[in-house]
């Protein structure tokens, strides 16, 4: 943690550490306004991933030559890092991913095929991403068991008597977006989590959007699982984080089988290597795995109340400025209890349209149904424009998406 956690973060210096944020498109310096699907990787994580290539790189667990001794116990101890980081026991919590959605496969398949049955119910929310709904979704298909959603009302909120409603004696998992991708709902997963053990239910929480922007301490909210990209939190692609309380994961099968995860084969059968190992067959994203590491001490040495408080602070601010346009929908809750992102549709104007317009200001937005499918039929827009915030977006940014959205709004008129 940053030692002045109360001071405001310095955007300034934080933007020397990303050359990607000087890049001009067509002429024009770019607004990235696109950290909800992918964040910018600052020098240190760039120089990390540079340096295993330059240096050290090798498989790992495998030789006893110095490279693939150097390789282990940086990528090993990447899991000991990111236990640290969110609260786990050790290392033995911590599975190594693709990204959110490996994660979320994995414990379906691995947990809720051989656990779930006929009778069984998974509960989910209508804001969940398509990695949670569909996976569940198909899983429950193959078992037998039931999908429900916990409502949202008209604010974007989730409706607490409607969970504790659902929430029942044949509920075995409830799996909850902590921070929605969509509406920006910060969802209280530690009550959920509460409701859940109530009645002996396992609680799965999609950290995908709150991870890189806030502490996020599993013991504190009680999560059975946790799952998280290093992609949205200034590591690479290709790393993903799955948390599992260990007495869990020591029961559940593996899911991919492979070298590495074994500890002895014979013709007729194997056993299983110890966690984490045991779920991360084959060669893993071993530079990946070094490099969110890396990413992980960085946003810590910024601290993440600051960075917290800044992206509140933000996403307050676009709320209030985008509420400036008469015709504008903007979705989810008000903007002063959000997460960093707002989505919105500006008129009749479909939201590719306007991110289209937008590039061309040099300004990136997502423009879609952010992978909530069902929950933009609810909110009946087929897809919105959407601005996401991180640690070296600026004021000036917001002002610039908003000039933006005027002018081209008068391309449209
Ligand atoms: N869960 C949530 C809440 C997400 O926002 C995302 C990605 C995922 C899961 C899946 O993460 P992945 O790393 O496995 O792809 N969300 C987005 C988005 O909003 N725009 O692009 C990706």
């Amino acid at each position: 943690m940053g030692t002045t956690e109360s001071a405001p973060l310095s955007v300034d210096r934080i933007r020397e550490d990303f050359p990607i944020l000087e890049r001009e498109v067509d002429g024009t310096q770019l607004v990235y306004l696109d950290n909800a699907a992918t964040s910018q990787t600052p020098e240190p994580v760039v120089d990390a991933i540079a340096d295993y290539y330059r240096r050290y790189n090798s498989n790992v667990h495998r030789g006893l030559h110095q490279l693939s001794q150097e390789a282990s116990i940086a990528y090993e101890g990447a899991h000991d890092r990111v236990a640290e980081f969110i609260g786990a026991a050790g290392r033995e919590e911590i599975v190594f991913t693709k990204n959110t959605t490996e994660s979320m496969n994995l414990v379906a398949y691995a947990w809720g095929l051989s656990e779930l049955g006929p009778g069984d119910e998974v509960v989910l929310t209508e804001m969940e991403h398509h990695a949670s709904l569909v996976t569940w979704q198909q899983v429950a298909k193959r078992t037998g068991a039931t999908v429900k959603y916990i409502r949202i009302d008209d604010e974007g909120y989730l409706d607490m008597d409607h969970a504790r409603e659902l929430i029942t004696e044949d509920t075995q998992m409830v799996s909850v977006v902590h921070i929605s991708n969509a509406l920006g709902t910060v969802n209280p997963v530690s009550t959920l989590a509460d409701i859940a053990h109530d009645h002996d239910a396992y609680i799965f929480v999609d950290g995908a959007q709150s991870v890189p922007n806030r502490p996020v301490d599993v013991e504190a909210i009680d999560a059975d699982f946790l799952a998280f990209s290093g992609h949205k939190m200034c590591g690479p692609t290709g790393i993903g984080v799955l948390y599992g309380k260990e007495h869990i994961l020591d029961a559940m099968q593996p899911y991919l089988y492979g070298g590495d995860m074994i500890r002895k084969v014979t013709f007729d059968d194997a056993t299983w290597n110890e966690l984490p190992w045991k779920f991360e067959a084959g060669t893993p994203n071993i530079c990946q795995g070094i490099a969110l590491a890396e990413a992980i001490d960085y946003i810590e040495d910024i601290g993440m109340e600051r960075i917290q408080a800044h992206e509140e602070q933000l996403a307050e601010y676009a709320y209030d400025r985008l509420s400036e346009f008469e015709d504008i929908d903007i979705y989810g809750p008000p903007g002063d209890d959000r997460g960093g992102l707002v989505a919105f549709n500006l008129g009749a104007v479909h939201a590719h349209d306007t991110s289209e317009i937008l590039n061309e200001f040099a300004v990136a937005v997502r423009a879609g149904d952010h992978c909530t499918q069902p929950l933009h039929d609810k909110l009946g827009a087929p897809a919105s424009a959407r601005a996401s915030f991180y640690i070296y977006n600026t004021r000036e940014e917001v002002d610039k998406l908003v000039e933006s959205l005027e002018d081209a709004r008068e391309l449209f008129a």
